[in-house]
């Protein structure tokens, strides 16, 4: 079979991939290889593989049946030459940022990451010699003033967890790159289906794929894709030697199913988190939401350029101290308090106390990560459903201990 589904859209490509290759047995879908070890017909053969003169399996670590599968598959839905499957969405990341750099090197990151990004970086790399620089890269201007030879990544999220805060993606690849610099986006929050920065100049995407990618909060899981030599080099320095973060053939196998429905739950997510952001928007209780489907988002423009829908996470602030604001949340029922994001079912936490925990006090101020800040996955619940748990919780707030609201 060729290379049939090279001009086909998102959705088919996330059902059949390229349509390359054939499965065993007429089976539907890719068998999984529960094996570690592959074995050689004659050690002149393995020596070859080890030697790197020859394709094909020897050692899961390296590469797996089943992985490859669902790599070829993801770099196709993000039109990426390669992709590479990881334990985690942190496997990913470390993977990817301990192949790229070295002692002496400098990485400029967006001032708001996820917290265990953020203290990889500040609490990991920077003890090996590496220098972290935080940048505001809402501000294109910024990094042009930052930037400088020794730096070789520019790393960022957008929408970034947990403020929503947008990054311009053709705007800061274009000047990375001009001073040699590889980008690298954690598109997480949009998945390939909302947003493909390799398209718009970006050299690496990351991904928790816990989130969207499997979407049914069941597994732990992550991806990156790029250029085939930069995929080669993670997998064999940062990913083999350096990480050994190797996804199980089992999740790589649920991952495959989830993609399957990727784009019909990332239209739905997205449309439900727009009707939740406008009613929360118009509650008296709620101070401030930051989604980028509403037209009073800050970059309401720019979502709309490089974003095909705004998504389905929700940032806001409510009327109230952090006490009023734990009340609500836990007086919600249906909305479950847990991290994590992206699943079937909306789930509601306090990044200060939680996911941005890694921050100091400080640290969060000085990086736009509001204390009384709330962070709502919007699932795939019945819309009206997950308004009415949200608006009866919003009713136990102490109508006494409302503030005005801001002009
Ligand atoms: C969370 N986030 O609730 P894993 N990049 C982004 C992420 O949001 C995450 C990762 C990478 C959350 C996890 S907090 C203890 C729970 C933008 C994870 C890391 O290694 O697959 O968890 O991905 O925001």
């Amino acid at each position: 079979m060729g290379n049939r589904n090279k001009n086909t859209g998102f959705a088919t490509r996330a059902i059949h991939g390229l349509g390359i290759n054939k499965q065993p047995e007429g089976a539907l879908n890719p068998p999984l290889y529960m094996s570690s070890t592959f074995t050689f017909d004659a050690v002149e053969e393995g020596a070859a593989m080890f030697a790197g003169e020859r394709a094909g399996h020897f050692y899961s670590r390296i590469s797996n049946p089943t992985l490859c599968a669902l790599e070829e598959r993801f770099a196709a839905l993000e039109n990426a030459e390669a992709a590479l499957c990881f334990a985690s969405g942190m496997g990913a990341i470390t993977s990817v940022l301990w192949t790229f750099l070295g002692a002496g090197d400098e990485i400029i990151a967006d001032k708001t990451l996820y917290g265990c990004t953020f203290s990889f970086l500040h609490h990991g790399l920077s003890r090996f010699g590496v220098k972290v620089t935080d940048v505001d890269l809402t501000d294109p201007c910024a990094l042009r003033e930052a930037i400088s030879d020794n730096t070789k990544i520019v790393y960022f999220e957008s929408p970034a967890n947990p403020n929503m805060r947008l990054v311009d993606i053709t705007a800061i690849s274009a000047i990375a790159r001009e001073s040699g610099a590889k980008t690298i986006v954690d598109n997480t929050y949009c998945t390939p289906y909302l947003q493909q920065p390799l398209a718009m100049g970006a050299d690496i995407v990351v991904h928790s794929a816990t989130k969207y990618l499997g979407g049914h909060g069941d597994l732990i899981a992550g991806m990156a894709a790029g250029n085939a030599d930069d995929m080669l080099r993670v997998r064999t320095e940062g990913l083999k030697d350096m990480t050994g973060a190797v996804m199980t053939p089992l999740t790589a196998h649920q991952i495959m199913r989830g993609l399957k429905t990727l784009n019909l739950r990332m239209d739905r997510h997205s449309a439900s988190a727009q009707v939740i952001a406008e009613r929360l928007e118009a509650h008296p209780q709620v101070r401030e939401v930051y989604y980028p489907g509403l037209k009073s988002f800050a970059q309401y423009d720019l979502a709309k350029r490089q974003m095909r829908g705004a998504g389905g996470m929700i940032a806001f602030e409510l009327n109230t101290d952090l006490d009023g604001a734990r009340r609500m949340m836990n007086a919600l029922d249906l909305i479950k308090r847990a991290v994590s994001l992206g699943d079937a079912d909306t789930l509601i936490q306090h990044p200060a106390s939680m996911t941005h925990a890694t921050y100091s006090p400080e640290e969060r101020n000085a990086h736009g990560i509001s204390d009384t800040l709330l962070r709502l996955s919007v699932g795939l619940e019945n819309v009206e459903d997950i308004w009415a748990d949200l608006e009866r919780a919003l009713q136990t707030l102490n109508i006494s201990a409302v503030k005005p609201k801001a002009a």
